[in-house]
């Protein structure tokens, strides 16, 4: 394991899976310019290399993160956040072609719930308390928290979050659907990567398109929807992973992947 910067964000590689674990723990990991700019850029390195075939997201075992950094917001006038344009930074990261995990411990609070849910996949440790409580300091979501909550979770349960600002459990998220697993707090960050290390098995070409087929069904009509994954699904059989697994499988082998 090799690690290449610290604060805010410590970026490290093990074999095929990054990780990028957000570090500001006097802040309980608060999501300021800095972090997000370090975030995308670490992330679309990961995205570029052949290597890598899972990113993983982590913060500590207290917070995921609370939040946008409240302090570096206050004074802000509306000039200058839209100048600031730092929401350049969340696109950067939703562009990222690899699957990206969120393995959410402790607090992940307004821009920390909705960095969780930009991710492709997010498993939280049954420490794990999510919320959007942005009317509780007079603002609201503003990192596609309203849009991926009713989208994700239907719209009675994200009113029911945007507006009382209330904190849900891991179960609870489990049960609504925000979260895809619950486990234990203990060896919480290695069960995370060994997801990763689960999708990096797979044939990465065809992991990138199910990913890309998944996201359609949020960005697209349904008719649209499965027509994109329809072509998506075609275009597989143009790649060697498509022979490689198929033949593997008819002869009980396991697959070697060429494409990436
Ligand atoms: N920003 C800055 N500092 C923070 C934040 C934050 N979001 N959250 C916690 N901190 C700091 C605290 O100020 C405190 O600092 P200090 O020790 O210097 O006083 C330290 O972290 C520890 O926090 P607490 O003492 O409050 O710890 P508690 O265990 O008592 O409470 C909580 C933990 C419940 C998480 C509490 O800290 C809290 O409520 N935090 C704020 C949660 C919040 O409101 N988040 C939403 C922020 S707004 C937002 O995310 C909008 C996103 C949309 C756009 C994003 C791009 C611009």
């Amino acid at each position: 394991m090799t690690e290449t910067s610290t604060e805010p964000l410590i970026v490290e590689r093990e074999g095929s899976v990054g990780i990028l674990q957000l570090h500001r723990p006097k802040v309980l990991n608060a999501l300021n310019p800095e972090l997000m700019a370090q975030l995308a850029t670490a992330a679309e390195s990961f995205d570029e290399d052949p290597e890598i075939k899972s990113i993983v997201i982590l913060g500590s075992e207290r917070a995921f993160a609370a939040g946008a950094d409240i302090a570096d917001m206050a004074p802000r006038s509306v000039a200058e956040m839209k100048q600031r344009d730092q929401f350049r930074d969340w696109d950067r990261l939703r562009r990222v072609r690899t699957p990206i995990i969120a393995g959410v411990s402790g607090f992940a609070l307004g821009g920390g719930c909705e960095l969780a849910m930009l991710c492709d996949l997010a498993v939280a440790a049954d420490n794990a308390k999510f919320g959007q409580p942005e009317v509780s300091i007079g603002v609201i979501p503003g990192a596609g928290g309203t849009q991926r909550l009713a989208r994700s979770v239907g719209r009675a349960v994200a009113m029911d979050l945007c507006l009382t600002g209330r904190m849900l459990d891991a179960e609870e998220a489990l049960r609504i659907g925000l979260v895809s697993r619950v486990l234990p707090t203990e060896g919480f960050a290695e069960a995370v990567k060994n997801i990763g290390r689960e999708i990096a098995k797979q044939a990465p070409l065809a992991v990138r398109l199910a990913k890309e087929a998944v996201n359609a069904a949020f960005e697209t009509p349904l008719e649209g929807g499965i027509q994109a994954e329809r072509n998506l699904f075609f275009s597989c059989f143009g790649t060697e992973d498509q022979k490689e697994g198929m033949q593997a499988f008819l002869e009980k082998r396991k697959p070697n992947w060429n494409n990436c």
